[in-house]
């Protein structure tokens, strides 16, 4: 995944103030181990080693273990042990041998060490020692490190970026009344790993007419029926890098003047997002500017009503736009999202639903993915129904539940200026 040139400023690079948070204790971060089915049969679910692991030696070398000596110096600070391969595994399964020191020798390293405490991360054994506050603590440290993504995996980045590319024009190509979302899935999947991905980053969403407002929808045998909104978010995978896009098109017609303006409207707030998407703007703030754009939005397309800032101050808007702004991508979907170092959560109830809080920096890659939702959880529901009897045109909003909703999502990499989209050449026509 990584060359050894790579990996090595990677690790001289984040030793510093990992060893300022751990002082004199030892890291290890586990790549844990496969999970046996429940059925006691020979399989395992699939395996993928921690992304913590991945991160600081691209195997997936399930059992290996990193080592970490903030008290020594230098590429000797770090070692990467391995399990040695078993006659079996060579037979069954054809694997060859991680590199790195044999995991035996992890107990010298530790008895020469003996009176230091040791910090677990990424998946250890659930008998080993663990003090959860430092753990988190260290964990908090080294996914901040983990941030700003380096030369190397803004490479896998863009060949995800472009096999994703590859799925979605195949799935526009087999989109019309017809069709199932099953059908549309299996398409878009296949053109990723024609393209050379290595699988998908998340289960696909491919959502049809009332489907498309479910917000982690598994594809259905549902039949597409024309003029219809149908809702597919996917992104494939290389190696462990995945895009996370999100595209809404019209099944087989032109937009209905309602749909169109629903879909130009989520578009004008991705667009005006991703401008703002400058090093030292705050998440929170983009995420509260594209709330007030989308309720005011929504009062001019006759759904909502009040100013929207007080809207959005009464948190009215979750009732369309259920979900955050978006989140870091990468290494994983969710990547290393969160919070910034030392940050709580904002308690300002218009920031309720929003997981990622933190100020941006070149380097870091963010999906910007607001939502326009009719949600008959949402919307049915007696209680927000009285809480924001003023807020909305509620037999208006009644009239759409069915109708699904919007959602417009690209992956963009942070620079010193202008943010580069690494998804823009996907297709948003509706
Ligand atoms: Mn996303």
């Amino acid at each position: 995944m990584f060359d050894h040139a790579v990996l090595e400023a990677r690790l001289q690079r984040i030793a510093p103030a990992l060893s300022a948070a751990l002082g004199d204790s030892l890291l290890l971060v586990h790549a844990g181990l496969p999970v046996p089915l429940p059925e006691n049969t020979d399989q395992t679910y699939p395996f993928l080693a921690h992304s913590e692991y991945v991160y600081l030696t691209g195997l997936e070398c399930a059992g290996g273990i990193v080592a970490f000596d903030p008290l020594a110096s230098g590429s000797s600070a770090w070692q990467s042990f391995v399990p040695e391969l078993t006659e079996s595994e060579r037979i069954w399964e054809g694997r060859s041998q991680c590199p790195g020191t044999l995991l035996p020798h992890l107990t010298d390293w530790l008895q020469q060490r003996s009176s230091r405490p040791v910090v677990h991360l990424g998946a250890p054994p659930a008998d080993r020692p663990a003090d959860p506050a430092r753990l988190a603590a260290i964990r908090e440290v080294l996914k901040h490190l983990r941030r700003p993504k380096d030369a190397a995996e803004v490479a896998l980045v863009r060949r995800a970026a472009a096999c994703t590319g590859a799925g979605y024009a195949a799935l526009r190509a087999h989109l019309r009344p017809g069709v199932t979302e099953r059908a549309l899935q299996i398409e878009m999947e296949a053109a990723f790993c024609r393209a050379g991905a290595t699988g998908t980053g998340y289960g696909s969403i491919v959502g049809s007419g009332p489907n498309a407002a479910v917000l982690h929808f598994d594809p259905s045998h549902r039949i597409l029926q024309q003029g219809e909104f149908v809702l597919v978010d996917a992104g494939a995978r290389v190696d462990r890098y995945v895009c996370d896009v999100t595209r809404t098109y019209v099944v087989g017609a032109a937009p209905t003047p309602f749909q169109r303006d629903l879909h130009q409207l989520v578009l004008e707030v991705e667009e005006t997002a991703i401008a703002r998407c400058r090093p030292g703007a705050e998440w929170k703030d983009l995420h509260l500017q594209a709330a007030v754009q989308i309720a005011s939005g929504l009062i001019h397309l006759g759904l909502m009503r009040g100013r929207a800032e007080d809207l959005v101050e009464r948190e009215a808007h979750t009732l369309f736009f259920p979900h955050g702004l978006g989140h870091l991508v990468g290494l994983g979907v969710r990547d290393a999202s969160g919070t910034a170092p030392g940050r709580t959560k904002d308690p300002r109830p218009s920031l309720r639903t929003l997981r990622t809080d933190l100020p941006l920096a070149e380097g870091y890659v963010i999906t910007v993915e607001p939502g326009i939702y009719f949600i008959p959880t949402l919307l049915e529901d007696p209680a927000r129904r009285e809480r924001f009897a003023d807020c909305v045109h509620w037999d208006r909003a009644d009239a759409l539940i069915g109708t699904g909703g919007v959602r417009i999502e690209d992956n963009l990499l942070i620079t010193s200026g202008a943010p580069e989209i690494l998804t823009a050449a996907i297709p948003k026509t509706p």
